[in-house]
């Protein structure tokens, strides 16, 4: 309703203004002035040292962004990969920056230049051939070096070798969540099907493949340290991305086929986390999460849980209402710790087994309801 109010002042206050111009446009009849539509050299004076205006901010606010959301981008990269992504997109940036800093000046300076003026004749050029070899050749030199280095790099971090040692693991994609199957002893994940989907086989693994025997299926992903994990990923209904911002991984998560990525992590979760850089963002989030509890607190909420770090797969693809949230906490160990992890964690086959184990009926012999039972009969009989 406020804002009803606001738009409806707004639109109000416009039309007087509208009609107070009209009034002052009356009161000027009779006076000499320019009543002309053209230009002339008053106006095209105060449009050409406008564009340097212009020119000036869009550098000021290039600066001032720079240093401003300079310091949010990601940091060290924690896949072997990784700085081959990060040289590749700092050298595309300086790219930019050199050209765009040039161009805009040279486009703001000659439109000042030759900005409107009586005196000025135009001239008629039809072509300059050495002028459109310059400007079409250096472009193209330049962008066939950042393409084939581009190409260079994607073939380095995509190419698997088959004899590598790596770890096989499935990132099974669904609105709005990610779920990790692992490969067990023989490193083959069984065949799925989204078919296959039932009870808690929520991934529709073929359970009479031999390769699924020993496959594990958990809601938290976790990954060695200085090991090679190859990613097979799935998706159940739309297109999602596997997204490792830390890792400097993307991949399509696409129904109906399984696409690929691998990467070697080259730093613990702690070690990660105790990285100079990462201790000062974690203090600054728990600084601005400190003052927000303050005022909660005020309010008669609850304070907020301070934050650590994680490293998180993310989905990349605007997939539905909650697509913001569908992420998956990655934890990256040292290959004795994920050992450790992994060994207790039970097979899908053991887990469906259990799962379909004809449950024990209340009162029958050997159920453990019937010791409840059992009591209350003897405290009956007790009772007569
Ligand atoms: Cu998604």
């Amino acid at each position: 309703m406020t804002s009803l109010l606001v738009i409806i002042v707004l639109v109000l206050l416009s039309i007087a203004l509208w009609q107070l111009t009209k009034i002052f446009d009356l009161t000027q009849v009779g006076s000499i002035k320019d009543d002309s539509q053209v230009a002339n050299d008053g106006d095209n004076n105060v449009q050409g040292y406008l564009m340097f205006g212009f020119l000036a901010f869009i550098y000021i606010f290039t600066i001032y962004g720079l240093i401003k959301w300079g310091p949010l981008v990601l940091h060290t990269p924690a896949s072997k990969h990784g700085s081959m992504v990060d040289s590749l997109m700092n050298i595309t940036w300086v790219l930019i920056f050199i050209v765009q800093a040039i161009t805009q000046a040279l486009v703001h300076y000659f439109s000042f230049k030759y900005r409107g003026n009586k005196s000025n004749k135009a001239l008629y050029l039809a072509d300059n051939n050495k002028l459109e070899v310059i400007w079409s050749g250096i472009p193209a030199i330049v962008l066939t070096g950042l393409i084939l280095y581009g190409l260079y790099a994607w073939t380095d971090i995509m190419f698997v070798d088959k004899d590598e040692d790596t770890i096989e693991i499935e990132l099974y994609a669904q609105q709005f969540k990610w779920t990790a199957r692992y490969s067990g002893t023989d490193n083959v994940l069984g065949k799925a099907n989204v078919r296959l989907i039932e009870g808690v086989n929520t991934l529709g693994v073929d359970l009479s493949d031999p390769n699924a025997q020993d496959d594990i299926v958990v809601s938290e992903l976790h990954i060695p340290k200085g090991k090679k994990v190859h990613f097979k990923i799935r998706s159940q209904d739309v297109l999602h991305s596997a997204y490792f911002p830390h890792f400097r991984a993307q991949m399509n998560c696409v129904p109906g086929m399984v696409t690929e990525f691998a990467f070697e992590p080259v730093y613990t979760s702690d070690e990660y986390r105790a990285m100079p850089f990462m201790v000062e963002k974690v203090k600054k989030i728990n600084d601005l999460r400190q003052a927000k509890s303050k005022e909660l607190v005020a309010n008669g909420l609850p304070a907020l849980d301070p934050y650590t770090f994680d490293y998180l797969l993310l989905c990349n693809k605007i997939c539905g209402a909650s697509h913001y949230n569908m992420q998956m906490k990655v934890v990256v160990d040292t290959p004795e710790d994920f050992k450790t992890w992994l060994s207790d964690k039970p097979t899908l086959v053991q887990e469906v087994k259990a799962a379909n184990a004809p449950k024990p009926v209340e009162g029958a012999i050997g159920a453990d309801s019937t010791k409840t039972n059992d009591t209350a009969v003897i405290a009956k009989i007790a009772m007569k």
